[in-house]
């Protein structure tokens, strides 16, 4: 175990890369991301990074995810602004480890969140223009770029039980309707890649499996993830 860890870092090296493989992880609200996650964390060559929820929820003591559902023409912009912040963070976060794995990424708020905002006319365009100013910008001036994704692929009614069922207090007023809109979008852009550009190649999973039978589902991306010449 450790001669192929010592291999692995050897290739690693060898190869002068500047940045760990990276993994982003995608999907509808309530895919099954997080135990997606944690089913990786106890490996040692991964650096698991959450999506940062909980920083959107106290951004200096202000719950930016609870405003944006109770007032999103008022606080979606200022959201979105924070969540792509968090995202770049994420992004370029170092680690000595030779995979990290993330939960989303700057693009999926760009490429479903955002977008999907613009399409319900939520978003101004004048505010959708500066937060697309700032990720044209980051994109192309930073390395931001991703290895593999893994799109976590359910069905609207299914991910709308699970959220109803957690009872997370800001999203007790989320319609399925906006579940189906952004299950169209992950659809577009990950399955049929007929919006947007899509990062890297792409592992679907059917995430419409409950815990108990997700992990031979989970296996089917492990080597992947693990086995690749890193
Ligand atoms: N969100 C948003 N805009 C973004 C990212 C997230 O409005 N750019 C919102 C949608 C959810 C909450 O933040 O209300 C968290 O969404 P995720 O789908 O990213 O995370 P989950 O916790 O739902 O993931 P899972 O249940 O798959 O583990």
């Amino acid at each position: 175990n450790i001669a192929k860890r010592i291999l692995k870092m050897a290739n690693f090296l060898k190869e002068g890369r500047t940045r760990p493989y990276t993994v982003i992880v995608e999907g509808n609200i309530g895919s099954g991301k997080t135990t997606f996650l944690n089913y990786f964390n106890r490996n040692k060559d991964v650096c698991v990074l959450a999506e940062p929820v909980e920083m959107w929820r106290d951004c200096d003591g202000y719950n930016l995810l609870g405003a944006m559902y109770e007032d999103p023409k008022r606080w979606s912009f200022t959201f979105q602004s924070y969540v792509q912040l968090t995202m770049l963070q994420q992004h370029t976060k170092e680690t000595d480890l030779p995979i990290k794995l993330m939960e989303r990424s700057i693009y999926s708020a760009r490429y479903c969140f955002v977008e999907q905002l613009k399409r319900d006319k939520v978003l101004s365009g004048p505010s959708e223009s500066v937060i697309n100013a700032w990720f044209n910008w980051v994109t192309s001036n930073k390395n931001l770029d991703v290895d593999l994704v893994v799109y976590l692929r359910t069905t609207p009614e299914v991910v709308y039980e699970r959220m109803m069922k957690r009872n997370r207090a800001e999203e007790k007023s989320v319609p399925l309707e906006y579940l189906k809109s952004l299950h169209k979008i992950h659809e577009d852009w990950l399955y049929y890649k007929t919006l947007h550009h899509c990062p890297a190649p792409v592992i679907i999973l059917n995430a419409n499996l409950d815990r108990s039978n997700i992990a031979n589902e989970y296996e089917k991306c492990e080597s992947h993830i693990f086995n690749k010449e890193v």
